[in-house]
């Protein structure tokens, strides 16, 4: 049975993959951290410690305190945040990823740490980007990806840490809200559909970003981790993905389910940059071979969803 400490576990992906490791693995053998504790279930449902990752003494006393095996690393700025703050992005990204990848090295745990769609930079092949392809971003949390990325794989050779990581698109959820990234307006844009039926976005039509729905995600990362070790070519990390799409389709899909929605749009200089330095769509080949890579959530099916579960949240009508 694993025993795993999370980072970041009350973010975006945290509050939901804390949950589900523990469903799987048990709950006191999940140890979810974050810089501050706030009351959600991954919070209160099972063993919590304060961590503030750029402190790689405390990480490492917890993940002996826990005996644990393997160290999920979620804690980190994203894209238009980083690009904000860089030298703070890069401070936390890289210094936290060090920290975490030390641990995992004095504790001999087994770890995993997402890359992004944020790692390939403008000169990358734009339509199904390879695997092994020009990574030259020109963001800093793209920067710290690819730096992330090497140093992952520079444990493994060097240390024989088994690191193993994803390149996520947009990720989208109905349960804990992203922040700070660029592809954070496909998430936006169901929260406002529900509540207003009507979204000014961000981000301009015509620009394909990728994009996944969180359950699919989730499975993804334990898929990784449990996959055999001796079919894994790559490991820092898989392009992953299960759609592309644009504002103006997934406006489209949205209004299949709340007739009348309406989207305009206030472009964000700074968003729209980013959004147009990363790819339209993945190759995601390598993980399918790999390690089986699948997904389940296609666009409507994933608005169909998401629609449904935040009225449930909102307690609005179910009618359209
Ligand atoms: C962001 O937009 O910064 C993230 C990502 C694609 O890595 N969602």
């Amino acid at each position: 049975m694993k025993r795993i400490l999370i980072t970041g576990a009350l973010g975006q992906i945290g509050s939901e993959l804390t949950l589900k490791l523990r469903e799987l693995y048990g709950i006191d053998n999940v140890i979810a951290t974050d810089i501050k504790k706030n009351d959600s279930e991954a919070a209160l449902g099972g063993p919590f410690e304060t961590l503030d990752v750029t402190d790689g003494k405390k990480m490492v006393e917890i993940a002996k305190k826990y005996r644990v095996d393997t160290i999920m690393h979620l804690a980190a700025l994203l894209s238009a945040t980083a690009e904000a703050k860089p030298v703070f992005a890069w401070n936390l990204n890289m210094g936290g990823l060090l920290n975490a990848l030390e641990t995992a090295r004095e504790v001999k745990a087994q770890f995993f740490t997402p890359s992004s769609i944020g790692a390939f930079g403008p000169s990358t092949p734009k339509d199904r980007t390879p695997q092994d392809t020009i990574m030259r971003p020109t963001t800093m949390y793209g920067v710290n990806k690819v730096a992330g990325e090497l140093l992952a794989d520079y444990y493994y050779h060097k240390f024989a840490v088994d690191t193993r990581g994803v390149r996520f698109p947009g990720l989208i959820s109905y349960v804990a809200l992203p922040g700070g990234g660029t592809t954070d307006y496909a998430v936006e844009i169901y929260y406002e559909a529900v509540k207003h039926r009507r979204y000014t976005c961000y981000i301009d039509k015509g620009t394909y970003m990728d994009m996944m729905y969180m359950p699919d995600a989730l499975n993804a990362i334990v898929d990784l981790m449990e996959a055999d070790p001796a079919k894994l070519i790559h490991r820092n990390s898989f392009n992953v993905s299960a759609m592309s799409f644009d504002p103006e389709e997934i406006a489209s899909s949205i209004a299949k389910y709340i007739p009348g929605f309406k989207i305009s749009y206030d472009v964000d200089p700074a968003r729209q940059k980013i959004a147009e330095s990363w790819p339209n769509s993945l190759d995601t080949t390598a993980a399918k071979e790999e390690w089986g890579f699948h997904y389940e959530y296609d666009l409507d099916k994933m608005t169909e969803d998401m629609i449904d579960k935040l009225r449930q949240k909102f307690h609005y009508r179910i009618s359209g």
